[in-house]
């Protein structure tokens, strides 16, 4: 195997309006702010990936700021302290720096694209997918009326995509799920909590019950394995978790406490895809069905997201929706499109998408450089 040397390393801080702002239970994102991580070895060929923390901890503690902090203090040394043949090698060295999963996967994501481009095939196929299409639904944010939210969902259907998924919140969440279900009673539907409830509130969440939901993502507590295992017992639809998982280990222990049915993975969260793949066979060996879930992504970590999720335990539609779904134009080319429900795997080298330059500079509100002084 040859060796991979990283001579040097460019950070693009990026600034990305979204079409519309996007609330959850924690807050609202009116645009996303993030880095494309550039990774160059000793022939000059290239790799790309992209932080996802916000730039306030509402989901992870991580945010853009401590993505900068580790990746630049930490991670980029790790990077230039010595060769490597292949990207789990990366993943391990990562490992002596605790948790900043979100920083990791974004470095070790260019990685993997740069070693895709070596090899001259498809990230999805150097880590074992299988799927040459993904079946993909659509997360809708809280909106300020159930009618607005009616006229959302009906364009998305209309669009093709396989499910919606609605962010609740205690307040916001029976009264509209009964008018969505009234309008759309055969709709492929799941709902998610970002952590905005507790076992208090147990009378209320059995009710979810009647609108026979695809799952439940996250109800409770991001730490509370305990409490999601005592709801799930009592709820007949699957919990999801998301918050709660960020390694294999936290998977093991989700799955053994009976805390979900399901589980949605996301590179960022886990710190990288080889945890990610580590994850996704565990829960295959388990007979746990896994989806891709989404962090308002743009181009490079979209195409990122649809490589894992072209994995053979992913048998839910993703978060993973089309590039226009959240940007008047991407950092990609071609985009991200939609069809019928289904987002093709890119057949290409690497992530399988050209960065779009023009755009990115457009975009771009700082820039840094490291060069690999040992090499
Ligand atoms: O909980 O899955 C979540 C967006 C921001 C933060 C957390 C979440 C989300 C989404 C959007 O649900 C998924 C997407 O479309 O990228
Ligand atoms: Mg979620």
């Amino acid at each position: 195997m040859s060796e991979i040397v990283i001579k040097k390393v460019i950070l693009h801080r990026l600034v990305m309006q979204l079409k519309n702002p996007f609330s959850t239970s924690f807050g609202t994102f009116k645009d996303k702010d993030f880095f494309i991580v550039e990774v160059v070895d000793q022939h000059g060929t290239q790799g790309f990936g992209e932080s996802v923390a916000f730039p306030v901890p509402w989901y992870t503690e991580e945010t853009v700021e401590t993505n900068a902090h580790v990746i630049e203090s930490f991670l980029i040394p790790l990077l230039f302290d010595a060769p490597f043949t292949h990207p789990e090698q990366v993943g391990q060295r990562f490992q002596s720096i605790r948790r900043n999963n979100m920083a990791k996967a974004a470095v070790e994501g260019a990685i993997w694209d740069l070693y895709a481009n070596r090899s001259n095939l498809p990230l999805a196929k150097v880590i074992g997918g299988t799927k040459q299409t993904i079946d993909v639904g659509v997360s809708i944010g809280i909106q300020s009326s159930t009618s607005k939210l009616v006229e959302i969902i009906s364009q998305h259907v209309q669009e093709g995509y396989k499910r919606v998924k609605l962010k609740i919140k205690p307040g916001q969440d029976l009264e509209v799920l009964a008018e969505v279900r009234k309008k759309f009673p055969n709709l492929p539907l799941m709902v998610d909590a970002n952590s905005a409830y507790t076992l208090k509130d147990i009378d209320r969440l059995k009710e979810f019950d009647n609108f026979h939901l695809q799952m439940i993502e996250q109800p409770l507590a991001h730490d509370d394995f305990i409490d999601h295992a005592k709801l799930q017992s009592q709820l007949e639809t699957p919990i999801c978790l998301d918050e709660s998982i960020h390694t294999y280990s936290d998977t093991k222990t989700a799955i053994a406490l009976g805390s979900c049915r399901i589980i949605n993975i996301k590179v960022g969260r886990v710190g990288g895809i080889t945890e990610a793949k580590k994850i996704h066979d565990y829960c295959a060996s388990r007979k746990i069905p896994v989806w891709c879930g989404g962090m308002l992504e743009a181009g490079v970590g979209r195409a990122h997201s649809l490589a894992i999720a072209s994995l053979p335990q992913f048998t839910l539609p993703g978060d993973t929706s089309a590039s226009n779904r959240y940007f008047a134009k991407d950092i990609i080319r071609p985009e991200v499109t939609m069809t019928n429900g289904t987002v093709q795997i890119p057949m290409q080298a690497g992530i399988g998408y050209q960065i779009d330059w023009e755009a990115l500079e457009e975009y771009r509100i700082d820039k840094k450089v490291w060069n690999n002084m040992e090499a």
